[in-house]
């Protein structure tokens, strides 16, 4: 009788190891079957009682290596199953199903001007150079002709650094300028974008971070001519053909004649408008010869060379050009109002 019991109960053993359970069902029957709340090794407990006592304990060590064998091969069936499930859905992603939209950004107002600013200026032999936005005071200040005492240095207009007051944030990109003239011999002809800073009040009109585009001609024999020259192509590419401009005698410690460069306004065309507070002109920048003293400051010859220079800023031509209102939109990295200028030139 015993010994019926052990070989019944090795035969379920033997079941068990040998089972090979197909897919999530079959999986399913065998959790049922041999751990479920019915299963078939629970009646085997029971059993224990007619085992002679001496092999009750050998019994009993039988039975629970069946159950802890039908856990073990649960285990593995259910793992098996798993990885089989996650291939299985991986072979089924559809590689030919068309992706997900990205959306495209566009390009920032500043950017589009700026450009199209470079790409005018590249067309009459102009270069482009780039450079530092923290300056010290030579190429910021000094070279530039600037007085020790002039406003523009004093700590209510101009970002010192915190922990180095020797060093600045440029308020201009003519520090640019004054490196390029120190390493390059005339002819110079190029143009310096960037960004610049000022310790401003922020309004509708002013902010404390802003665009500029500079410019310098450095040649034997450049003249006021070929200044004024020079800013008219400018002023009918990016205005239209038929802007007229105007130079406006003006000062910088840095060129000598200087002037203020006024457009027609192209809103009214001459009838008196908001934008021109109803003067008809409108001014994008300033210009001039540059310095005999600059040029010397930076190691060219004033006896021999002549040049000139100009300066505007980009902010102010995209708000004229855009008709915006409020030079803060331009940093504010609202989507709603960046989408709508990009490629609307
Ligand atoms: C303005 C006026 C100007 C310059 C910038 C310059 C640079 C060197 C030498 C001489 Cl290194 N001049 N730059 C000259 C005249 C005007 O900018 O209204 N900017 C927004």
């Amino acid at each position: 009788m015993a010994q019926d019991i052990f070989d019944k109960v090795n035969a379920i053993l033997a079941d068990i190891n040998g089972a090979n359970p197909q897919g999530k069902d079959e999986v399913e029957q065998f959790r049922i079957q041999y751990l479920g709340s019915k299963n078939i090794l629970k009646p085997l407990f029971g059993e224990i009682r007619n085992v002679e006592n001496e092999r009750k304990r050998e019994f009993g060590q039988l039975v629970n290596s069946v159950k802890q064998a039908a856990e073990k091969k649960f285990e593995e069936l259910k793992a098996a199953a798993e990885e089989a499930s996650e291939s299985a859905e991986a072979g089924s992603f559809d590689l030919t199903a068309p992706g997900e939209p990205l959306e495209t950004g566009s390009r920032h107002p500043i950017s589009v001007i700026r450009n199209r600013i470079i790409e005018t200026f590249s067309r009459i032999g102009f270069t482009v150079a780039e450079d530092r936005e923290i300056e010290d005071d030579w190429h910021n200040f000094s070279a530039l002709n600037t007085p020790e005492d002039h406003p523009a240095r004093d700590m209510q207009d101009t970002y010192y650094l915190l922990h180095d007051t020797e060093r600045l944030l440029r308020t201009h990109t003519s520090s640019v300028q004054i490196r390029t003239m120190e390493n390059q011999k005339p002819p110079i002809r190029a143009i310096f974008p960037g960004r610049v800073y000022r310790n401003e009040t922020i309004s509708a009109r002013a902010h404390c971070q802003f665009h500029q585009v500079e410019g310098l001609y450095i040649d034997k024999d450049v003249s006021f001519a070929d200044l004024k020259q020079t800013v008219e192509y400018f002023a009918k590419e990016i205005f239209g053909h038929n802007t007229k401009i105007r130079l406006r005698p003006s000062f910088f410690p840095f060129t000598e004649p200087s002037a203020e460069i006024d457009i027609s306004c192209f809103i009214c065309g001459g009838d008196g408008c908001n934008v021109c507070k109803y003067t008809t002109w409108v001014e994008i920048g300033g210009c001039g010869m540059v310095d005999p003293q600059v040029l010397k400051n930076c190691g060219i010859d004033p006896d021999e060379y002549t040049g000139f220079a100009f300066g505007m800023g980009v902010e102010r031509i995209a708000m004229l050009k855009y008709r915006v209102n409020d030079i803060r939109l331009f940093f504010e990295n609202d989507v709603r109002f960046l989408k709508q200028f990009d490629s609307a030139w």
